[in-house]
C-alpha cells in the first residue's frame, strides 16, 4: 500500500491558549512546532497565522516570516489556508497563495460552522483556484460535506484544476458531514480513482477516522486545529503527540510513513528548490 501522508494542522483559527496552552501562535512558536511535528512523522503542515494578540489573520508579512522560519528547520511540505477565519472576505483569504507556498486549502462549497456560516461562493472558489493556478500552487479540496466532492470536479471539468487531485474529508464539523466510517467510504467512492485522500475527523472523531483511513490506503490529518485532546479529558501536549500516535499505528498496520520527497512524488509536486 502507498506511504500515509500524515498532514499536520499545527494551530487553525479557532483555538485559543485559554483552550490549550499546547496552542503555537507567533511565527517562532509555530516554526518550532512544525519542526517537531515533521520530526515526528508530518510530511504537510496545514498553516493558519496568527496576529500579535494571538488572533486568526491572513496577513501576508505574517505568513511570509512565518514560512521563513519554518524553512530554516524542515523541508515539509507547507499548506497555506485559504480558508482563514470565519467572517474574512476572499481577498483577505487569498494573500499566502502568493507567496508561492507548494500547496493551499480550496473548500468547494458553503457550510454551516457551528452557529456560524463558512461561505464559499461559487464565483469566490473560480477566483482561489485561478490564483492558484496563476501561482503554481497545488490545491487540497477541502470538503466539509458531500456535494462538495461534485463542486471540485466540476472546477477540474471547468479547466481551473489540473494535474493530480488531492481531497481532504473534513468530517465531524458541527454543520457539515457526520464522521462516521459510511460517510467516508461514500466520498471515498465518488472521487476519482487515480486521486488521492486524507481525512480530518474533528474533535474526538479524529483518531478513529484515521484508523480506519489506514487500511483503506488513504491519507490522515492531525493536529491542534482539528483536536487538542490526546484522550478524553487530556490534551495534547503538542501536535507532535498526536502525529506519532498515527505513525505507530501505521507501523502496527504494515503502512510505511511518507517524507516530504515522498509526498511531493505522491501527490504530483514538482519542487521549486
Ligand atoms: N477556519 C475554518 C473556517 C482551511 O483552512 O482551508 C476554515 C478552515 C479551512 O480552517
Ligand atoms: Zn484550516
Amino acid at each position: 500500500m502507498e506511504k500515509v501522508i500524515i498532514t499536520a494542522a499545527v494551530v487553525g483559527a479557532e483555538i485559543t491558549k485559554e483552550q490549550t496552552p499546547y496552542l503555537p501562535t507567533t511565527p517562532d512558536e509555530i516554526a518550532i512546532e512544525v519542526e517537531k511535528a515533521s520530526k515526528a512523522g508530518a510530511a504537510i503542515v496545514h498553516l493558519h497565522v496568527r496576529d500579535k494578540d494571538g488572533l486568526p489573520t491572513q496577513d501576508k508579512a505574517i505568513y511570509r516570516e512565518t514560512i521563513h522560519k519554518i524553512k530554516e528547520r524542515t523541508d515539509i511540505i507547507i499548506q497555506v489556508s485559504t480558508g482563514g477565519s470565519i467572517g474574512m472576505t476572499p481577498e483577505e483569504r487569498i494573500q499566502p497563495v502568493t507567496l508561492q507556498p507548494e500547496m493551499a486549502t480550496l473548500t468547494t462549497g458553503t457550510v454551516n460552522f457551528g452557529e456560524e456560516v463558512f461561505l464559499n461562493r461559487p464565483q469566490d472558489i473560480r477566483m482561489f483556484a485561478k490564483v492558484m493556478g496563476d501561482y503554481g500552487v497545488k490545491p487540497e479540496f477541502e470538503i466539509f460535506d458531500v456535494g462538495m466532492v461534485n463542486n471540485a470536479l466540476h472546477l477540474v471539468k471547468e479547466g481551473l484544476v489540473k494535474g493530480h487531485l488531492h481531497f481532504d474529508f473534513v468530517m465531524g464539523v458541527p454543520g457539515g458531514i457526520g464522521a462516521t466510517a459510511k460517510h467516508l467510504l461514500h466520498m471515498v467512492e465518488h472521487i476519482p480513482k487515480d486521486a488521492t485522500w486524507s481525512v480530518a475527523g474533528i474533535g474526538r472523531h479524529e483518531l478513529p477516522l484515521g484508523m480506519i483511513a489506514l487500511p483503506l490506503g488513504g491519507h490522515i490529518r492531525v493536529g491542534l486545529e482539528d483536536n487538542i485532546y490526546y484522550s478524553k479529558g487530556i490534551l495534547a501536549k503538542g501536535n507532535d503527540e498526536l502525529v506519532a500516535r498515527i505513525v505507530r499505528l501505521a507501523k502496527e498496520l504494515g503502512r510505511d510513513i511518507a517524507s516530504p520527497n515522498d509526498a511531493r512524488k505522491i501527490l504530483g509536486i514538482t519542487s521549486r528548490e
